[in-house]
């Protein structure tokens, strides 16, 4: 944040963690024109997942994009990460300044309308940075999102909003799990990106 910005950050989970949501930080024309070229140019694939032993397809879209070509595992199956597109970079820019922390690596997701969603999960992974920051940020369509406390079942809500940015830190993975909730009243597409640090 700069001296000029009059927005509020604000720390949403009442303990075991930190999440800060910034609200809206980008103008008006700067998430339109992400989510422009996003939806338009990021090489969209549907995800799999290995669930009780049978591969899953899901509805939702996602993209990895890094550094270097990752590696990456997610839902037990293991993906190569592509090099970031001039437009992935200019935002993780504007991401980092805002969040006052760095990251090298972006997961997008891209849910098509309402009926699309993300079940209970913590980003967890073993190749994650420990407690390291997840910035999540949301072009198009407004959409719930979910906390849960793994032990006391505590739950915090928050808008997302289109142009809107929310960072994960701390102990947060470690105490909650979070959620994107379908709803059957969005009916236009939501991109969301995590960006985050992969240990090399
Ligand atoms: O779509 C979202 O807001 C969250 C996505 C998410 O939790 C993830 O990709 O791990
Ligand atoms: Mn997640």
């Amino acid at each position: 944040m700069d001296l000029f910005t009059t927005e509020k950050v604000i720390n949403i989970l009442p303990f075991d963690g930190i999440t800060n949501n910034h609200g809206v930080f980008l103008t008006k024309i700067e998430a339109d024109f992400y989510y422009k070229n996003f939806f338009e140019t990021i090489p969209w694939e549907h995800d799999q997942a290995i669930i009780f032993g049978k591969i899953i397809t899901t509805k939702r879209k996602v993209a990895w994009f890094g550094d270097e070509e990752f590696d990456y595992t997610y839902s037990k199956i293991t993906k190569k990460a592509n090099i970031w597109t001039n437009e992935l970079l200019a935002l993780k820019q504007i991401v980092e300044k805002e969040s006052e922390e760095t990251y090298n690596s972006c997961l997008l997701n891209l849910y098509h309308s309402g009926e699309e969603g993300m079940a209970y999960h913590s980003d967890g992974e073993k190749m994650l940075k420990k407690n390291g920051a997840i910035a999540s940020v949301s072009l198009g369509a407004t959409r719930k999102f979910s906390f849960k406390h793994k032990e006391n079942n505590h739950r915090v809500d928050v808008i997302l909003e289109h142009g809107s940015l929310l960072v994960m830190k701390g102990e947060t993975q470690t105490h909650w799990l979070h959620r994107l909730p379908p709803s059957k009243k969005v009916i236009s597409p939501r991109i969301n990106l995590t960006f985050r640090t992969i240990q090399r």
